[in-house]
């Protein structure tokens, strides 16, 4: 059983090295909400994913911190929690708010494999020694300033190529990057920019030979995706939809996608996770690990869960280096020539953090510790 003596909670503030524009908006730097845990000299770290703004999904960080420092922590300083697999059911009471949740939850499934001295990426299931990397790539200022990135990311190794694409900045854009690059393995994801208007214009794209068409429709919808993959020879994924196993497993019943994007955050932390890779596993659908801008922290819990059997696909897991001057955890995520990560082998999560740089980014700050305890 854990203990947690203390949880920290601060906001850091990080520029990003590029601007990522998606159908949703431009991103520039990020506001992110980190907690700490300290239990029994041990310290772990969770990184929540919500943005500044409720645009990709309801959360953002202010409610994520609200969320956090009124109810999730107390919860989690009142008990003895049987590891990072005992907190879906300690905050199942607070509905929503699940990439608050995530943050506590991973960061206690990190805690625990500090105690075990195993692998974050080993306690969670995981079986691969290298995973997968693809590219997110924003929309670009041009045409030929998107030829440019992609070259760079093909040469870097990357094995699979994701254009974000909104109305105005779609077929065109296909038709270009295919014409130079026939062969490469090539997505894209609208964040649900397009409506059931757009459906033939959608369909169109089955000439671009795309490996998956990710949430083109709304962001809490199956119904009209399942129409849509009816007359789509190419595969639909879904993110945003997925908020859980029930989720996934309806969205596999109703056919609206044919291959998942797990992210964490997204699904309230690494147990949902978890029953989520399980559900597409028994129901033959891969899945792959999605990416929100993280930091070095995030990215180490990301890169623990791809080592999970069924995500055998690319993930948006890629190089602290596309996203940051310098990360906050040391090594920093790198990338090999083949385009894989290896998934580290020592005890946690393998990236310490490096506190001073932490430091250095903190805006502000909270701490919450647990009410003495008598014991016998
Ligand atoms: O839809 O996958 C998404 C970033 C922020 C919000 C949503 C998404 C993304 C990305 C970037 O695609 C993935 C990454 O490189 O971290
Ligand atoms: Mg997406």
């Amino acid at each position: 059983m854990i203990k947690i003596d203390a949880i920290h909670l601060r906001e850091i503030n990080m520029p990003l090295a590029y601007p990522f524009e998606t159908s949703f908006g431009v991103t520039t730097g990020r506001r992110i909400l980190l907690v700490e845990l300290e239990s029994d000299g041990l310290t772990a770290w969770g990184e929540c994913v919500a943005g500044e703004h409720p645009y990709y999904s309801d959360e953002m960080i202010d409610t994520a911190w609200i969320i956090t420092e009124s109810e999730l922590a107390p919860r989690l300083l009142d008990v003895e929690v049987d590891g990072g697999g005992g907190c879906l059911k300690l905050f199942k009471q607070v509905r929503g708010h699940r990439m608050a949740k995530a943050a506590l939850e991973n960061a206690v499934w990190d805690l625990e494999a500090q105690r075990q001295g195993v692998s974050l990426a080993s306690l969670l299931g995981g079986t691969r020694t290298v995973i997968p990397c693809g590219v997110s790539i924003g929309i670009q200022a041009s045409p030929e300033q998107l030829m440019d990135k992609i070259a760079t990311e093909l040469a870097a190794g990357y094995q699979r190529i994701k254009l974000k694409c909104k109305p105005g900045w779609d077929t065109k854009i296909f038709e270009a990057v295919r014409a130079r690059w026939p062969d490469i393995t090539l997505s894209c994801d609208a964040n649900s920019a397009y409506r059931v208007r757009d459906l033939d214009h959608i369909v169109s794209w089955d000439q671009f030979n795309l490996l998956m068409i990710e949430q083109p429709l709304w962001y809490d919808d199956f119904y009209f995706h399942a129409m849509l993959q009816k007359r789509l020879d190419t595969a639909i994924c879904l993110d945003e939809s997925i908020r859980n196993r029930r989720d996934a497993l309806a969205a596999i019943e109703m056919e609206s996608c044919r291959i998942i994007n797990i992210k964490v955050g997204r699904v309230g932390g690494f147990s949902e996770a978890i029953a989520v890779h399980n559900a597409a596993t028994e129901r033959g659908v891969p899945v792959w690990c999605g990416g929100m801008l993280e930091t070095g922290i995030g990215r180490a819990h990301n890169i623990a869960l791809s080592s999970l059997p069924n995500f055998s696909l690319p993930g948006d897991v890629s190089a602290s280096s596309r996203y940051w001057e310098e990360d906050i955890i040391e090594p920093a995520v790198t990338v090999s020539a083949k385009g894989e990560i290896v998934v580290p082998t020592g005890a946690g999560s393998g990236y310490p953090v490096q506190k001073d740089r932490i430091e250095a980014l903190t805006v502000r700050r909270q701490s919450i510790r647990a009410k003495a305890r008598v014991t016998a």
